[in-house]
Order: C-alpha cells, then sequence, then structure tokens
C-alpha cells in the first residue's frame, strides 16, 4: 500500500494534472485568470497553487464514519488556491481570502492565528479555509513541533468548479487544496495517508462529524482508477472499472443543507449509529462498563458476526433483525438498557449534544440495517469489478447494487428527497442500468451507470425528462446544463503546482 506513503505531488505544468485538448486550454485560461486577479488584489503573483478535486461516491453511503469501505473516484472538477506567504514584516499578519466569484463569496481578512476557533454560528465559505489553517498547524503541533506567535500570514485566493451543495465533495476540495497550498508555502510536504487524516479531522470544526471519505479520495486519487478506500488506517486500493461503462453525475438542483446547522440530519444519523451500536453491544452481551468504547456500528460487528456464526449463519444483519425494534426508540428507552444517559454518551461532541437537544426519537433498526448492508454491497461492488465476468455482465451487477444502495438510503437511512427520487426514476427510464443519490443526500446529485457509447443520447434524455422544464420556469439557464449534468471518468488527485 505504498501510495498512502507517498507524498503530495509536485508539478510544474498544468498538462500533467488537466492532461491534454480542451480540458488544458480550459485550465489554462483558469489559472491565467487567478494570477492576474492575485496580483489586482495582492499587488503581487502568487508563490504557487494546489489543487484538489471533488469526487463522485459509487457506492458506500453514509458508512465512512462508521469505520466501513467506501468506493469514490475523483472528479476533473476542482478547487485552486492561490497563495503567498505575507513579507513577515506585514503588520499585522492576516489571513487574506478572496474568491474568483467574490459577487457570491465574499472576501474576508482573520487574524493570523491558526488556533482560533471557528465560529459555527456564521456559515461563511472561509470557514473551511479556516479549518485548513487550524487543520495544518493542529498537526504539526500533534507530531511535537511548536508553534509560537508571531504567527505567518497569507494571502489567498481561490477559484472552485466544484458544484456546491451537490453530494460531490465542494467543501473537501477546498479545504484539502487550502490545507496543501499553505503545507506548501511552509515547505511541508506531509504522506498523503497524513493530510487524508487530518484534513477529515479539520473539517469536522465546521460541524458536520463526517468521515474521511472525501478527504480521502481527493487527496489519493489516481486518474483513470476508482478507490477502494479503507480506514483505521486510511488504505486506497485501485479499482479499475469496465471500460464499457460511464457515469453520469446530473444534478437534483436542490441543494443539499445538512451542513448549515449542527443538529442536522447528517450528524442526526451519526448519532442515531452510534446508539444502533451501544444498544446492540449490550443485547449482545457485552458488559455496561465497556459500552461506552463503542463509536460505531463496525466496532459491534465481531459481536454479530459471532451471533450469526452461533447459527449457522455469517451476515451481521441477523443480529440486528432480533435485537432492535422497528419503532424508533426514546432517549429513555435507550438509556434504560445502556444504562448511561445521552448527555454522557456524547459529552465530548458539542454537534451530537445540539442534535440530542432537539431530537425526539431515534431510528435504530432501520439505520443498522443500511450500514451494514451498504458495507457488504461495497465489497460486492468491488469483487463483481474483479470478477471474470464479461463487461456487460460485470455492468449489469454493478448497477444492481447501485440500485440496492439508492433503495436502502432512501428507505432505511431516509436520506433522499422528492427531487433526488425523480432524479433517480428519470435515469432509470432512460437507460441507466443503475442509478443512486450521491454523497450525503437530501438533495445534491445522482450518480448513474450508463453505457459509454449511449452518454450523449443519455443525457439528452435527462435534459428532456427533468432539466427542460426547470429551464423553461427560469430555474436554471440552458447554457449551464454542462454544469448540472455531465459524465466523468476517474481523474487524478491532489497537487502542488509550480507554475
Ligand atoms: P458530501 O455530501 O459530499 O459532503 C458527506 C460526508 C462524507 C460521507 C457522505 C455520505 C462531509 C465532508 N462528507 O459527503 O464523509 O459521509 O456525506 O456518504 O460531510
Ligand atoms: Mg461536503
Amino acid at each position: 500500500m505504498a501510495d498512502v506513503e507517498e507524498h503530495i505531488p509536485v508539478y510544474s505544468s498544468l498538462q500533467e494534472v488537466y492532461g491534454k485538448g480542451e480540458k488544458l486550454s480550459k485550465a489554462q485560461s483558469r489559472y491565467q485568470i487567478l494570477k492576474r486577479k492575485f496580483f489586482e488584489y495582492y499587488g503581487h503573483i502568487p508563490e504557487l497553487y494546489a489543487r484538489a478535486p471533488g469526487r463522485v461516491n459509487l457506492i458506500g453511503e453514509h458508512i465512512d464514519y462508521e469505520g466501513y469501505s467506501v468506493l469514490p473516484m475523483a472528479l476533473l472538477h476542482d478547487t485552486i488556491v492561490a497563495i503567498r506567504k505575507q513579507d513577515p514584516d506585514n503588520n499585522p499578519r492576516t489571513l487574506r481570502v478572496v474568491n474568483i466569484s467574490s459577487h457570491n463569496f465574499p472576501g474576508f481578512v482573520f487574524p493570523a492565528d491558526p488556533f482560533q476557533d471557528v465560529d459555527r454560528s456564521k456559515h461563511i465559505w472561509a470557514n473551511y479555509l479556516l479549518c485548513a489553517y487550524k487543520g495544518v498547524f493542529d498537526h504539526l503541533r500533534a507530531k511535537g513541533v511548536e508553534i509560537k506567535p508571531p504567527y505567518s500570514g497569507y494571502d489567498i485566493l481561490v477559484d472552485g468548479i466544484v458544484p456546491m451543495g451537490a453530494g460531490v465533495s465542494s467543501s473537501s476540495a477546498i479545504v484539502c487544496a487550502s490545507a496543501i497550498a499553505i503545507m506548501a508555502v511552509e515547505g511541508l510536504n506531509f504522506s498523503k495517508r497524513e493530510v487524508a487524516e487530518f484534513t477529515c479531522i479539520c473539517e469536522r470544526h465546521i460541524g458536520t462529524q463526517s468521515g474521511g471519505m472525501d478527504q480521502a479520495i481527493s487527496i489519493m486519487a489516481k486518474k483513470g482508477v476508482a478507490k477502494l478506500i479503507d480506514f483505521n488506517p486510511i488504505r486506497a486500493t485501485d479499482v479499475v472499472l469496465p471500460r464499457k461503462g460511464a457515469f453520469v453525475i446530473a444534478n437534483s438542483l436542490t441543494v443539499s443543507t445538512k451542513a448549515v446547522s449542527a443538529a442536522s440530519e447528517y450528524n442526526y444519523r451519526v448519532v442515531e449509529c452510534r446508539l444502533a451500536a451501544m444498544v446492540l453491544a449490550v443485547k449482545l452481551g457485552m458488559a455496561l462498563e465497556e459500552i461506552q468504547n463503542v463509536n460505531t456500528l463496525s466496532d459491534i460487528e465481531g459481536l454479530c458476526i459471532a451471533y450469526a456464526d452461533a447459527r449457522g449463519e455469517s451476515s451481521p444483519l441477523l443480529a440486528v433483525e432480533a435485537h432492535l425494534h422497528e419503532n424508533p426508540y426514546t432517549a429513555h428507552e435507550i438509556e434504560d438498557i445502556i444504562q448511561v444517559s445521552l448527555s454522557d454518551v456524547f459529552s465530548k461532541s458539542r454537534a451530537c449534544l445540539e442534535v440530542i437537544d432537539s431530537a425526539k426519537s431515534y431510528h435504530l433498526l432501520k439505520r443498522a440495517k443500511h450500514v451494514f448492508s451498504e458495507a457488504q454491497r461495497v465489497y460486492q461492488f468491488r469483487d463483481a469489478v474483479l470478477s471474470s465476468d464479461t463487461d456487460d455482465e460485470k455492468l449489469r451487477r454493478l448497477g444492481e447494487l447501485m440500485n440496492e444502495s439508492h433503495t436502502s438510503c432512501s428507505k432505511l437511512y431516509d436520506c433522499s428527497c422528492p427531487e433526488l427520487e425523480e432524479l433517480v426514476k428519470v435515469c432509470r427510464a432512460n437507460g441507466a442500468m443503475g442509478a443512486r443519490l450521491t454523497g450525503a443526500g437530501w438533495g445534491g446529485c445522482v450518480v448513474s451507470l450508463v453505457e459509454e457509447n449511449s452518454v450523449p443520447c443519455f443525457l439528452e434524455s435527462l435534459k428532456k425528462d427533468f432539466f427542460q422544464s426547470r429551464i423553461d420556469s427560469g430555474g436554471i439557464k440552458e447554457g449551464d446544463l454542462g454544469t448540472y449534468a455531465f459524465a466523468s471518468k476517474p481523474s487524478g488527485g491532489a497537487a502542488i503546482l509550480n507554475l
């Protein structure tokens, strides 16, 4: 698993990242504009650039934070951060951040202090940058490096083209690109494993108690392959997809607002999964004094499998079905079983405490069923890719697993929404072998598996059956359609550019 020990690559030409042709010329013009604007804002040109891609998750939804493997691929859509370290005699030193799209994303000036808190009460785009800034220096401190004031200041200009609130990880693209840019101007280059780990931790300052999938794929992606990402420790294994297949990403045009408040649906699911794991642990005989150490459903998989084993079966789902009930649990009922108060269980997480403050009940059976079955589907997907079947057979099987994943997200995890349901139906009706919501859900994108040679025709049908009415009603512009529905091949990961 040498990949994760490699360092972030440093390139001196755009071609190394963006290839040739139209993609390269589009990238060239983005970097030229960045350089020019940077000079206009700051009176200097950038020292260097860092870029990190968004991703589409092919299968394995809402299981990364439960410790289970996921299977995403990087998109060519990325966030670029241009940076220059401020002169040491600059006084006061600051973190100045500007966005190319300054109309939608105003600029900010923060004090140059990497240990300042991220103010979650204001959901501003620049908070992602503050997370990264903290992340780099918290990581250095954790490695035993002494960090003393005065801290360095930076001038930063950001250009992101990863669709936002769309479940394709625009947030991690900005966090990863910013962290790498700051590292690079400080002359640091940690291993990919370290960067994937600390960017996952630092992005949680936003409030979402997310897993590490997005940062891991953004950092470790390799052109031409999807990645099976394992956690604890992070590993990334190449998955070569069948040549005849293509993935089309289509936006439901409903923004997923999972991070806007800490008591969001996302964190609610994180809480439900932990409680499901704790209740199951008690039911399966774990000593009460050990229950507080149960954090995720993967922590108790062994107990579930032992339960199944004793009955001549193998799936952890057997224990789930036997020991959890369909009706939602009240806090009181759970506390009775685990013999700890929920406020004690979550005393270390402000975000989770906010959830239990407002939650009325907890669905434990449905959430646990989703997590264990989705975890199995990830391996079934990987096994189907590796099998000796023909490409057609493989694609059919992959599509089937994607459809099952969607049903599970929708019915068991309740993370779909009417627009996603409509779009999934449209995709399947127009020939997708599989279609599913991707990313956190509650809005955002659908990923479809289609035959490579039917992509143009598929995109036309999506326009006709889903987007046209939204164009007619003025919701979106026809000229922007390419940003709402596009095919994508697996792209490369984050990089530093010395241009
Ligand atoms: P999106 O929706 O792309 O932000 C989120 C989490 C992932 C993962 C997926 C659901 C963040 C940063 N990422 O992705 O870790 O849990 O949802 O599978 O919140
Ligand atoms: Mg995100």
